[in-house]
């Protein structure tokens, strides 16, 4: 127990030791979103903007995103929709878990970014920068493109 409790302490004083430890998917950019994109508003000023795309989990870890954020919305929270006796409802979601090697589709109808208080109009063809927030407090970064339809699936070659 004495050794044990000792080693314990050798290891806070070396935080260089005591971080040394797998990949995290911001280290290995196993994490990422891709065909990102948020759909043009047809009202002249909206204040709230709905964002899609897949978020892919190439990490052998599972992986879960707990937060977004952009600097071009006040507020970024995830959202699925849902028909419940035929009417259409938005329910936040607090984390979405990742499997390894998993990903999870985030497109009109399901799953989806609500941005809300956008500080500008966004323009058609705009890039608009996003951060999401891993349970393990890493921060993966992602771009969303504005369009008004979804972008063709990107496949792998
Ligand atoms: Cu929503």
């Amino acid at each position: 127990m004495h050794i044990r409790s000792t080693l314990f302490t050798a290891l806070l004083l070396l935080p260089g030791l005591a971080f040394a430890a797998a990949p995290t998917p911001a280290d290995a950019g196993c994490l990422a979103v891709r065909d990102g994109w948020i759909r043009l508003s047809p009202v002249p000023r909206p204040t709230m903007l709905a964002g899609f795309g897949r978020i892919i989990n190439g990490c052998v870890t599972a992986q879960a995103v707990v937060a977004v954020r952009s600097p071009r919305f006040g507020d970024v929270s995830l959202h699925e929709t849902q028909v419940v006796d035929g009417v259409s409802r938005m329910r936040e979601v607090e984390r979405l878990p990742l499997t390894p090697g998993g990903e999870a589709v985030l497109a009109p109808g399901g799953l989806h970014l609500m941005l809300m208080q956008p500080d500008a109009v966004l323009a058609d063809g705009e890039r608009v920068p996003l951060v999401l927030v891993l349970a393990d407090g890493h921060q993966v970064a992602a771009e969303l493109q504005v369009r008004r339809t979804a972008p063709e699936p990107a496949h792998a070659h």
